[in-house]
């Protein structure tokens, strides 16, 4: 059953995970600091934040990851330097993945970019191998593109996780419309595939950032995928803790 792969990233039917493959989407001088450059700071968080799975890369992976909380491995990924229509490519198996330890696949898919159906089909096959070796396929899921006006509209978050749906994924990893009421239509399209929100750039206030997560689980979803708003944070144990207080009250 899908909702079994997904229950090591679970706690009472929610998640809370903290994304680490930004060092590749973006490049290290834009996201990170003199102690968040460090993968051992992110995995302290984790660790210590009490948060619910983590993802990584897997070079990140091959180096760092202790055991010590559930891993996803990002099995794909690109830089921010080519520019285009957006494609990012296999760069793990399935299988090394397991053997590093992930119970959970990560898989980005630009939803609306001229190179979709490669990622589709890329996805189609890593889905099936998750499948085969009983862990979790996980789509992140972005509309991005000539094509694409409107990444966070209504229509647009819920295409991204209807598309989910319908390729397989056990639980898929999307961007916030900005209210309750329009991202509980992404969630009911998703159908029962597990919904979390992406986080985004660090938000300006801690406050802004948890009423938008407040608005992910009145919504219906199961928790946040996030890392900058947690890891830039000044403190971000703290805002660990807030999260665990709004995703699991
Ligand atoms: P953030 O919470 O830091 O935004 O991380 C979520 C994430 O999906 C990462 O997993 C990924 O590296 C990054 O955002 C992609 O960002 P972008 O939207 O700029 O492609």
């Amino acid at each position: 059953m899908a909702s079994d792969r997904m229950k090591p990233f679970l706690r009472d039917g929610r998640g809370m995970l903290l994304a680490y493959d930004q060092g590749l989407e973006h490049g290290p001088s834009k996201d990170f600091d003199e102690r968040n450059v460090d993968p051992s700071f992110i995995l302290d968080i984790a660790v210590k934040g009490k948060f619910t799975g983590v993802v990584f890369q897997k070079g990140v992976a091959e180096r760092f990851y202790n055991g010590k909380v559930p891993l996803i491995v990002k099995v794909n990924g690109k830089s921010s330097l080519p520019g285009g229509e957006p494609i990012s490519r296999q760069v793990c198996s399935v299988s090394h993945a397991v053997a590093l330890g992930a119970r959970g696949i990560g898989y980005t898919i630009y939803l609306g970019s001229a190179h979709e159906a490669d990622m589709f089909a890329e996805f189609g096959r890593i889905q099936e191998e998750a499948h085969e070796q009983g862990v979790a396929a996980i789509a992140w899921i972005y509309p991005r593109g000539a094509g694409v006006q409107n990444d966070v509209s209504k229509e647009m978050v819920a295409y991204a996780a209807r598309a989910g749906l319908e390729l397989g994924a056990d639980a898929v990893k999307i961007k916030y419309t900005g209210d309750t009421s329009t991202f509980s239509w992404a969630v009911k399209a998703a159908a029962g595939v597990k919904v979390f929100m992406s986080g985004g750039p660090k938000a300006p206030t801690d406050d802004e950032f948890l009423q938008q997560v407040r608005g992910v689980v009145g919504a219906g979803a199961a928790g946040v995928a996030v890392g900058r708003n947690v890891w830039q944070n000044q403190d971000p144990l703290r805002m660990a803790q807030s999260l665990r207080s709004v995703i699991f009250a």
